[in-house]
């Protein structure tokens, strides 16, 4: 990779402690020299100094000019490229000048002109991110029986209370007192499905006061419906009592739903965010490469409006995370890998809000919520200041509702639900089912883990304008009644295992969102 691509810039000077600005790095690459003008502007920034800024740049850059003119036999050794001479400083890889034909050999002033004649300049004070509601530093649960039966009141009571005005609901006591052939409306959590000798349906729905066992009659026209049907998701049914009030026949089903007039917040200017996941840093696999090329282009005129970058689990590719996984990994520490992750880290522009959320790869508690990292690994992280936030994470981007939630769940969606509902080739498939039920991990017990907290934080309280995930490798985007579902692929080769299930894995691609429109681009970097 030539030495003026911004993202080898950025880390050649993080490896001497600076943190780049945009513009900064920006100069430096759009020097003749730009090795020369890299070490120039390391030598002379102040001690003190955390952020290399673009003032420091232009300083040293003036003062390696003036050198220059004040004494020739110094030229080299201080951008001497500018001059035309052939012999500069050997060390400078080959592609420098070869990818700006356009400079001709006597060169342009080296203290000015950035690759591609582009400063940054954004204006950061017009940006805003908050985290809604998040479990790290909230976590109570002891993972006793009680603690399970908190959260599931909590999911029920909130998800009910979605579904109330949905039908007549009547708690199942007061259902079994009724009298038969009344029309009645339960809203209950999904405890059992199975299909009947005659091909008809049987739900048993739970609410607080017990179970009620509810038949979906297979001509009724609903069948297509018990077939996205998860355990443990809480749904509404209207219908008729038998005579003796004890079974429900159905005539109508409701998931809590995305309500179909909903109106997505916009921001109130042109501002993009790039939306990320699954980076595998650690992994043989990961592609340092297509992220080299991610990162330059983050300092691209193209990508000026690219100002917060969000990333949506497994930063890292982990330790015994799956079985055999040491035999495909890169680096075998955990926490050395989260070090090599803060240095590509670097490469972003310096001046881009991060904010990242675990997934199941990385050193935190594997059930659901997750915490954001602890003390130690934030430190490791440190360098960019990124925001650290759980799994998930409803993060309010310049007004746009963002749910991130890394999305182990999908796995057991894909899994349960027919094809054409949910596959991996259509993760975003995949990802309308959990708006449509309003929980990001409605099964219970099965892949994704739950832990048991206070209140259920897996439901959807507000409707996001966004849901980004990742996990499972395959980009996806659309539109569910309005709310954009992005599942972000991921920065990690096909490993052996996913060959050997068939996972062909989208890597190197970043999915880029108007925030000001909700449209949606994405960037290969293969
Ligand atoms: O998972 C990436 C995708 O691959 C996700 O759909 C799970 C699946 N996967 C990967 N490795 C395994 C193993 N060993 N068993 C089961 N499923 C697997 P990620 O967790 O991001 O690596
Ligand atoms: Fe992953
Ligand atoms: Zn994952």
């Amino acid at each position: 990779m030539p030495m003026e691509s911004p993202a080898r810039i950025a880390s050649a000077l993080a490896s001497h402690g600076f943190n780049a600005s945009r513009e900064a790095v920006t100069l430096i690459a759009g020097a003749d020299d730009p090795d020369a003008a890299l070490a120039l502007a390391v030598e002379t920034a102040p001690d003190d100094a955390l952020v290399l800024t673009a003032e420091h740049v232009k300083s040293a850059l003036d003062r390696g000019r003036d050198r220059r003119l004040a004494d020739p036999d110094d030229r080299d050794d201080a951008g001497g490229a500018a001059d035309g001479t052939a012999d500069t400083d050997p060390s400078v890889s080959g592609g420098t000048g070869a990818s700006e034909p356009g400079d001709g050999p006597g060169g342009a002033p080296v203290e000015t002109k950035g690759s591609s004649g582009f400063v940054r300049d954004p204006d950061t004070s017009k940006r805003s991110i908050s985290v809604a509601r998040d479990i790290t530093g909230q976590s109570t649960g002891t993972g006793e029986y009680k603690d399970f039966v908190r959260v599931f009141r909590d999911r029920y009571e909130k998800l009910s209370g979605q579904l109330r005005g949905r039908v007549n609901h009547r708690p199942t006591d007061s259902l079994r007192a009724s009298p038969g052939g009344a029309d009645a409306g339960l809203v209950g959590m999904v405890n059992d499905v199975r299909s009947t000798a005659n091909g008809h349906w049987l739900i048993e729905l739970e609410d607080t006061k017990g179970v009620f066992p509810c038949l979906v009659m297979k001509d009724k026209g609903i069948a297509d419906l018990v077939d996205e049907l998860l355990l443990d998701e809480v749904i509404a049914v209207d219908g008729t009592l038998a005579d003796d009030a004890g079974i429900l026949f159905v005539d109508s089903l409701h998931f809590p739903e995305v309500p179909r007039t909903y109106q997505p917040n916009t921001a109130d200017r042109h501002v993009q965010a790039a939306l990320i996941s699954d980076v595998h840093v650690g992994s043989q696999e990961f592609m340092a490469d297509a992220w080299h090329r991610f990162t330059d282009w983050l300092h691209t005129e193209e990508a000026e409006h690219v100002e917060y970058l969000l990333i949506a689990g497994d930063m890292v590719e982990g330790v015994g995370v799956y079985p055999n996984q040491d035999d495909e990994l890169d680096i075998i520490d955990i926490y050395e890998q989260y070090e090599a992750f803060s240095e590509y880290l670097k490469e972003v522009p310096g001046d881009m809000e991060i904010l990242m959320i675990p997934g199941n790869h990385d050193a935190v508690r594997l059930a659901e919520p997750q915490p954001g990292f602890d003390e130690e690994l934030r430190d490791i992280m440190s360098a960019h200041d990124a925001r650290i936030h759980g799994n998930p994470a409803l993060v309010d981007v310049e007004g746009v509702k963002v749910l991130m939630y890394h999305g182990v769940s999908l796995d057991e969606v894909i899994a349960e639900l027919p094809e054409a509902k949910a596959s991996y080739e259509e993760p975003h498939k995949a990802m309308y089912q959990l708006l449509k039920k309003r929980h990001v991990a409605p099964q219970f017990g099965g892949k994704t883990r739950v832990a048991p907290e206070e209140e259920d934080y897996l439901v959807m309280e507000e409707v996001p304008d966004v849901f980004h995930t990742g996990h499972v490798h395959k980009l996806g985007w659309g539109k569910y009644r309005r709310v954009i579902a992005v599942n972000s692929g991921c920065w990690q080769a096909q490993t052996d295992f996913q060959k050997s299930v068939n996972i062909d894995p989208d890597a190197g691609f970043a999915p880029i969102l108007d925030l000001d429109t909700l449209s949606m681009t994405v960037h290969d970097f293969n």
